[in-house]
């Protein structure tokens, strides 16, 4: 590495020095192919310092968000997600958003199967808390990205058979016949902690959006209690504001 051997200012410390060439080469596109970091002792040969100074630079780098360990992987370069555009007023479901975006989506299991409802659940989809939710907690990837987090509870009694639930949620309760036709939705800014930083791979503490989502069947049951975490640098969640029909004419307001 050319820059490895680049003048290093007096006062900076060596980590620091390491972290900033790897920054560079990143930059330069040097790891691209496979976006993963060479292993502890080629890349302390390459750069000629010793195994503690490159990992002292690599966590610098992990907790500004340029590189990510994926466990029993490696370090790899973290890659720009897709940025979405998601209209607020459409009641889509997440591989049906990829899909039309020409991106491929994908989940990984967190939690999935048939529990008693957490008193949150029960209240948020009205039903007793002796009665059993599915439920299914999953990180959502875009082209292999980590997207977002969600953890859905459905009441069982919409899902003939769980089992078949496969890649969408939405595709399964459509074909049991109770596809969400109205939901609710609420939005807020959260930072995230460290369990879901680690999954969204972004350092803890970012920025996300806590969205909940109530959504609702044709004769007005509660069919589905969505909780996610959305990273905030790859959504753009857009809302279409309209007057109230009548009100310009008489200079109402909303609020009034
Ligand atoms: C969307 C919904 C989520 C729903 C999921 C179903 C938001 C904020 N959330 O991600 O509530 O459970 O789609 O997706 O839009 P699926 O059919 O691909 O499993």
């Amino acid at each position: 590495m050319a820059e490895a051997r680049a003048i290093r200012p007096e006062r900076q410390p060596l980590f620091e020095f390491v972290g900033a060439t790897l920054k560079r080469e990143i930059a330069s596109g040097r790891f691209a192919r496979a976006d993963l970091l060479p292993g502890e002792r080629e890349l302390s040969q390459m750069l000629e310092v010793s195994r503690t100074t490159l990992r002292r630079a690599i966590a610098g780098l992990v907790e500004e968000g340029v590189l990510v360990h994926r466990h029993g992987a490696g370090t790899f370069v973290r890659r720009s997600p897709p940025h979405v555009e998601q209209p607020l007023s459409r009641l889509t479901s997440f591989t049906e958003d990829m899909r039309l975006r020409g991106l491929a989506a994908s989940s990984k299991v967190i939690e999935r199967g048939a529990f008693l409802p957490t008193p949150e659940e029960s209240m948020m989809l009205d039903i007793k808390l002796s009665e059993t939710v599915f439920r299914l907690s999953r990180l959502r990837l875009a082209d292999g990205s980590p997207m977002a987090i969600e953890r859905a509870a459905v009441p069982m009694r919409f899902l003939s058979d769980p089992e078949r639930v496969g890649d969408s949620l939405y595709a399964a309760l459509e074909a049991a016949g109770f596809r969400p036709v109205r939901a609710v939705q609420r939005l807020r800014a959260v930072v995230v902690g460290a369990a879901e930083a680690a999954l969204l791979e972004i350092p803890e503490g970012s920025p996300a959006l806590d969205i909940h989502r109530v959504a609702y069947v044709a004769d007005g049951r509660r069919v589905e209690f969505t909780r996610s975490t959305y990273r905030s640098d790859t959504y753009d969640f857009v809302a279409e504001l309209t007057v109230l029909p009548g009100a310009r004419q008489r200079g109402e307001g909303v609020f009034r």
